[in-house]
C-alpha cells in the first residue's frame, strides 16, 4: 500500500496567505466578463478575489481544500463575489467555514431554485449535491472562508458564465439587498 503522509498547512490570518503556499489562483475584474451588471467604465482591472489550493490529487477519497479570499468592493452596485459553479461530478456536496468578513452564499439548482445563506465569522455552511454556488463579500473588509469538497468533484463554470445566477447581491441605501436577475 502506497500511503500518503498527512500534513498540515497553515493560513496566516495576518498576511491572509496560505503556509507553504499551495496553488494560488487570483481573479481579477477581466477575468470575469460579462458576470458583473455594470462592468464597463471600472478603473483599471481590480483584483476581486483568489484563493489557494492544497495540491492533492482529484480522485474520490481525497478531500479538496481550499482557502478564498475576496477583496471588499463593488462593480456597479453588486458586490465583489467570485465566479460561481456547479460540480462537474453533480452529486458532490461542499462545506464553506468562514474564518473572517461577512457575506453571502448564492446557490441555485438546474431546475431553478435559489437560495442564499449568510456568511460571517464562525458559520459553517452545507452545500448539497447539485446546487452551485457562488459567494459575495458583503462587508467592508475580506471575507475569508475555507471550502472543503471531495476529491473528484471537479468546476463546472460552464452554465454560470453563459446565464448567469437568478439572484444578484446589490448595495441598496447602504445594505446588502439580494434582487432578481433583470437579465
Ligand atoms: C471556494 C471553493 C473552490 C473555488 C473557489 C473560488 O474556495 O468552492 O472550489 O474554486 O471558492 O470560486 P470559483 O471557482 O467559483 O471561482
Ligand atoms: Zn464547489
Amino acid at each position: 500500500m502506497n500511503y500518503m503522509d498527512p500534513f498540515n498547512s497553515f493560513f496566516n490570518m495576518k498576511e491572509l496567505e496560505l503556509e507553504p503556499e499551495g496553488d494560488l489562483i487570483a481573479r481579477r475584474l477581466s477575468d470575469m466578463q460579462g458576470m458583473y451588471q455594470q462592468e464597463d467604465n471600472v478603473a483599471g482591472n481590480p483584483k476581486i478575489y483568489e484563493y489557494y489550493n492544497v495540491r492533492l490529487p482529484e480522485i474520490p477519497g481525497h478531500l479538496q481544500h481550499c482557502v478564498t479570499v475576496i477583496s471588499p468592493g463593488k462593480i456597479g452596485k453588486e458586490y465583489h463575489m467570485t465566479k460561481g459553479h456547479y460540480h462537474e461530478v453533480e452529486e458532490t456536496a461542499e462545506i464553506y467555514f468562514t474564518i473572517q468578513g461577512r457575506g453571502k452564499l448564492v446557490m441555485q439548482t438546474k431546475e431553478g431554485d435559489s437560495k442564499v445563506l449568510d456568511m460571517e465569522e464562525g458559520m459553517i455552511s452545507y452545500i448539497p449535491p447539485y446546487w452551485s454556488h457562488r459567494t459575495i463579500n458583503t462587508g467592508e473588509e475580506p471575507l475569508v472562508f475555507v471550502g472543503v469538497y471531495p476529491g473528484n468533484a471537479g468546476h463546472n463554470y460552464g452554465d454560470i458564465e453563459e446565464r448567469g445566477m437568478k439572484k444578484l447581491v446589490v448595495e441598496e441605501d447602504g445594505q446588502p439587498k439580494v434582487i432578481d436577475n433583470p437579465d
